[in-house]
């Protein structure tokens, strides 16, 4: 199964419906029919292929939610590209990871953000690339794709704490998205509010594919910014929601009234990428009058167990294996368990992805006889519901971004002063998680305000310490690994969410 003729539901058969509007962050609105999509892929598709861009070579962008995103994953299904997504709150350090891990032949970035990215790989400025572009010839352009044609390389952090690229094929995109259509009941009728990041599979796989497979109506925002919520559901009025759970606690902020009225025409609000806190659930249905479909999905897998969209959306779980997917729970040696058993989440199916980019070691250490281990750690009701506990590394998940803390700890050591290092994640009201680093630091040498500003240039914002606490010495058991437990609470509780 390819996607091309799956998008062609909308992009040919419902050339001259209004698709789609466009808002940037300083305001400005433009609005596309399906038809007018085709055409600034295809000759999107023509300047790429002009520019040498053959079936198979990687393709990056770095850059905000625009519709230059959409024209460049079209005409990277077009041409068979693999195109490599990249957080745009991504710094050096780790955007040089993955522009030599995925040796890209160019990176697609806007002005503002091609100051981050090193000299290593040709920047293409996105502006320049829409202008050229735009003279290029009109008609499709499109090489043969089959389910197995790898479409993206995303990364996701390993336990080692550097990211690996999940290679997801035309295949994984198209299961994931038909059987979410179809589940979720989405017709050409609704309309939906993306506010997610399309460089994270939850605004790429879910929002972009759902939107393109049913031809119902999309509003682009740049990104999701709390304050301006209201105005945006208000003048909109979407049926369709899909976010975080930091979102949805920020929209926990609004006037009941307004919350009532938006929630009067939201048909389906569905949360995913990190844990919902059941009071949040509970306080948004009586809120919105809406009741939150929770799902779980991976990077490296799609997504795997929904709550179902007829029938009873339990808080605190995620519901049922999705109709693709075979899910197994496991204990250590890999047996099954008993259902009430806690044990790891496997999983199988054509939504789990073909592998790790050019890590045959790590490839192999995940899939085990065809299945792929999540390490998601989970619990089976007897009567099938699915509840997460945790995992089996120590994933912070803080505002749905993945940190390892591992990758924030060697970078932490290689600062001055800085002799030992462990980060943990810490509760915070609005964004879940967020990372607290302990230190045992050489005091003639260590300058804390020095080491925030240098760590701003090195890392992410979300993976920023929000507190550093000093201590004697980190808990470590008898052969050295850390006892992240037996470490002090931080003194005073960090404030992402206020
Ligand atoms: C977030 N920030 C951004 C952006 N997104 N800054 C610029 N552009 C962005 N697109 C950062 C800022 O650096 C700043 O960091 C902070 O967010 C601003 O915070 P605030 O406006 O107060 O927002 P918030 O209310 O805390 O909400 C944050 C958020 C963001 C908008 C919910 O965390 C977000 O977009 N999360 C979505 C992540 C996602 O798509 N995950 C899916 C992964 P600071 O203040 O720290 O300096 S895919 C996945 O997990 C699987 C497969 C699945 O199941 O879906
Ligand atoms: P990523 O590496 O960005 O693909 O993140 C995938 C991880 O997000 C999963 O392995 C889970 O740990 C977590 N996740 C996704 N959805 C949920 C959910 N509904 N509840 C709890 N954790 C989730």
């Amino acid at each position: 199964m390819s996607l091309l003729p799956l998008f062609d539901l909308s992009l040919r058969a419902r050339a001259a419906r209004p698709a789609l509007e466009c808002e940037s962050a300083d305001g400005r609105r433009a609005a596309y029919t399906f038809g007018d999509l085709e055409i600034r892929s295809n000759r999107l598709a023509h300047l790429l292929r002009a520019r040498g861009l053959q079936r198979g070579d990687r393709l990056a962008f770095f850059l905000q939610n625009r519709v230059e995103v959409i024209d460049l994953w079209l005409a990277g299904v077009k041409l068979g590209l693999i195109v490599v997504p990249i957080n745009v709150l991504y710094r050096e350090r780790e955007l040089t990871h993955i522009l030599r891990d995925a040796a890209p032949t160019a990176v697609v970035t806007s002005r503002e953000l091609a100051g981050f990215v090193s000299g290593e790989v040709p920047i293409w400025e996105v502006d320049a690339l829409a202008a050229e572009a735009s003279g290029a010839p009109d008609e499709r352009v499109a090489v043969p794709a089959d389910a197995d044609t790898p479409m993206a390389l995303i990364y996701t952090s390993g336990t080692t704490g550097a990211a690996k690229g999940a290679v997801l094929t035309q295949g994984n995109f198209a299961t994931n998205a038909l059987t979410l259509v179809t589940a979720w009941d989405v017709t050409a009728a609704d309309r939906y509010l993306a506010t997610l990041p399309l460089f994270h599979v939850h605004g790429l796989a879910n929002g972009l594919h759902i939107w393109l497979f049913s031809g119902c109506h999309m509003r682009l925002l740049e990104r999701f910014e709390h304050l301006k919520a209201p105005v945006w559901f208000e003048e909109y009025r979407p049926t369709l929601f899909f976010g975080v759970p930091a979102m949805y606690v920020r929209l926990l902020e609004l006037p009941p009234e307004v919350a009532r009225s938006i929630g009067s025409r939201l048909r389906l609000a569905v949360s995913g990428s990190a844990p919902l806190p059941a009071e949040v659930h509970e306080r948004f249905r009586q809120l919105y009058g809406s009741v939150i479909l929770e799902r779980y999905g991976m990077t490296e897998t799609l997504m795997n167990v929904g709550n179902p969209y007829a029938g009873e959306r339990r808080p605190g779980t995620v519901g049922f294996p999705l109709a693709h997917v075979a899910v197994k729970i496991c204990d250590e040696a890999g047996a099954p368990v008993a259902d009430g058993t806690t044990g790891e989440l496997w999983v199988k199916g054509p939504n789990v992805c073909a592998g790790y980019w050019r890590r045959p070691e790590a490839t192999a250490a995940a899939w085990v006889d065809g299945w792929f281990r999540t390490g998601d750690i989970g619990v089976r009701a007897p009567d099938g519901y699915i509840t997460l506990q945790g995992r089996r590394s120590d994933l912070i998940i803080s505002g749905g971004f993945n940190i390892y803390p591992r990758e924030i700890e060697e970078v932490l050591l290689e600062q001055p002063g800085v002799r030992e290092a462990t980060v943990v994640g810490a509760p915070d009201p609005v964004r879940g998680e967020v990372p607290v680093a302990y230190l045992v630091v050489d005091p003639a040498a260590f300058d804390e305000t020095a080491l925030g500003q240098r760590l701003r240039t090195q890392l992410a914002s979300f993976k920023q310490p929000r507190a550093f606490v000093r201590v004697a010495a980190i808990p470590r058991t008898a052969l050295g690994k850390v006892q992240k437990h037996l470490l002090p609470r931080p003194a005073s509780a960090p404030a992402a969410g206020a």
